[in-house]
């Protein structure tokens, strides 16, 4: 579980910085993400390694993650703009939308992939 949480705090991260250029992405956060070894990041593997975090996140299991979730890993101020409907809940759906944004916003080359 220690390793999937310290997965999940580098992964929060980078949530945390939506305007991370792409090369700011650590050589191994690529490497681990990268499950199918084809040396580029694409969309869908970057957002299951963001579900996982989520998963790993989520402590209580019940789907949602609270600003006791994230613990010091984002602000009040990025907790809320994840928060999108504001029930001070970020559900998946939330936090799937924000890992869409994110990976857009990395993908400055526009290639669909991260490398
Ligand atoms: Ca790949
Ligand atoms: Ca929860
Ligand atoms: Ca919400």
């Amino acid at each position: 579980m220690r390793t999937g949480f310290l997965i999940a705090t580098a992964v929060v991260a980078l949530v945390s910085a939506p305007a991370i250029a792409e090369e700011f992405i650590s050589e191994s956060d690529l490497q681990v993400m990268d499950t199918n070894k084809d040396g580029v990041v694409s969309k869908a593997e970057y957002v299951a390694f963001m579900d996982m975090a989520f998963d790993a996140l989520d402590d209580n299991g019940n789907g949602g993650l609270t600003a006791a979730d994230f613990d010091v890993l984002l602000t009040p101020a990025e907790f809320s703009a994840m928060d999108a409907n504001g029930d001070g809940t970020v559900s998946r759906a939330e936090f799937d939308l924000q890992t869409a944004k994110d990976f857009d916003a990395a993908d400055k080359s526009g290639t669909g992939t991260l490398k």
